[in-house]
């Protein structure tokens, strides 16, 4: 019997019992494989983390991408970093208001793999015409962008090896710059429990560089422990624009979007920002700040 199997941490580990093998290969920058399972289906792994599956990307994917899209809604520019299975791309382009996106990946291969053996996540939002993808390096690619961007989303790898850099306090900076003045950035956050501390440094350099950090909170069950996390920083308070006092509430209605989600509503969205004591005791946050 082979179980595909993934170590986040020290003392836990966390295994998928696989039906049979679909791709493995050795990459420039990494093992990909892609293996078959009853319990989440098609399962990208890359050297040996658990990236997405066929059967429940939708919750990671739904809320990295969702929230952020909604909390204002006229955004017209955006950049995806990393996100090589597409599954955040389709999720960005199901947002009429979008113009143009561009998409860095570092490993060409990943996009070929996931586009020949796990099409399902991705659908046809790789030949839409509003999507550039670049094969390159998300950090180099910041440092002097085609255009400044609305809306900047960080779907990396867990930050170990490469992808540390990823939530460096520099690569923010960047960041910031590349965006548009009432421009933000969503990156997945890692678990709270489980990885204390990538949480709180991504959290504390977002708070470096931007005026406005929110963290937020939805289920991965592919992911270690299940209990994930997302951060967005922010040029601008999210609470007060435009014209409105509602507390991180979409600005625009999320009805068209809700009719391709099984995770995101609007509910779910604003329930997601209330976060549970021992994360603010962890961030410094302060007990009545919701
Ligand atoms: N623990 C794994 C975190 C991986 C986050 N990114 C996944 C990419 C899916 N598009």
């Amino acid at each position: 019997m082979k179980w595909l199997k993934e170590k986040a941490i020290d003392g836990a580990e966390y295994r998928i019992k696989v039906k049979n093998t679909i791709y493995e290969k050795h990459s420039k920058y990494q093992k990909i494989e892609i293996v078959d399972t009853e319990l989440f289906g098609k399962v990208l792994s890359l050297d040996n983390i658990f990236q997405t599956s066929t059967k429940d990307e939708f919750f990671y994917h739904e809320m990295l991408v969702h929230p952020i899209m909604t909390l204002n809604g006229l955004e017209k520019n955006v950049l995806i970093i990393g996100g090589g299975d597409g599954g955040s791309l389709k999720r960005v382009l199901q947002h009429e208001n979008v113009k143009s996106v561009y998409l860095v990946e570092i490993d060409e291969d990943v996009i070929k793999t996931c586009k020949k053996y796990i099409p399902e996540i991705a659908e046809d939002a790789w030949s839409d015409s509003r999507v550039n993808v670049i094969i390159g390096d998300g950090t180099q690619f910041i440092k002097n962008p085609p255009v400044l961007f609305d809306i900047i989303i960080i779907d990396g790898s867990d930050p170990v090896g490469p992808a540390k850099v990823l939530i460096k306090q520099e690569f923010y900076n960047d960041c910031r710059n590349a965006l548009t003045s009432y421009g933000k950035l969503v990156t997945q956050s890692e678990s709270p429990y489980i990885m204390p501390n990538e949480f709180t440094q991504i959290y504390q350099n977002l708070k470096k560089v931007f005026p406005h950090v929110y963290t937020y909170l939805a289920p991965v069950p592919l992911y270690t422990s299940g209990f994930w996390s997302y951060t967005i920083g922010s040029k601008y308070n999210c609470h007060y624009f435009p014209y409105t006092h509602h507390y991180k509430v979409p600005k625009i209605s999320t009805e068209k979007i809700e009719k391709h989600c099984n995770y995101y509503n609007k509910n779910i969205h604003e329930a997601s920002f209330i976060l549970p004591t021992f994360i603010k005791k962890q961030l410094n946050l302060s007990k009545n700040q919701k």
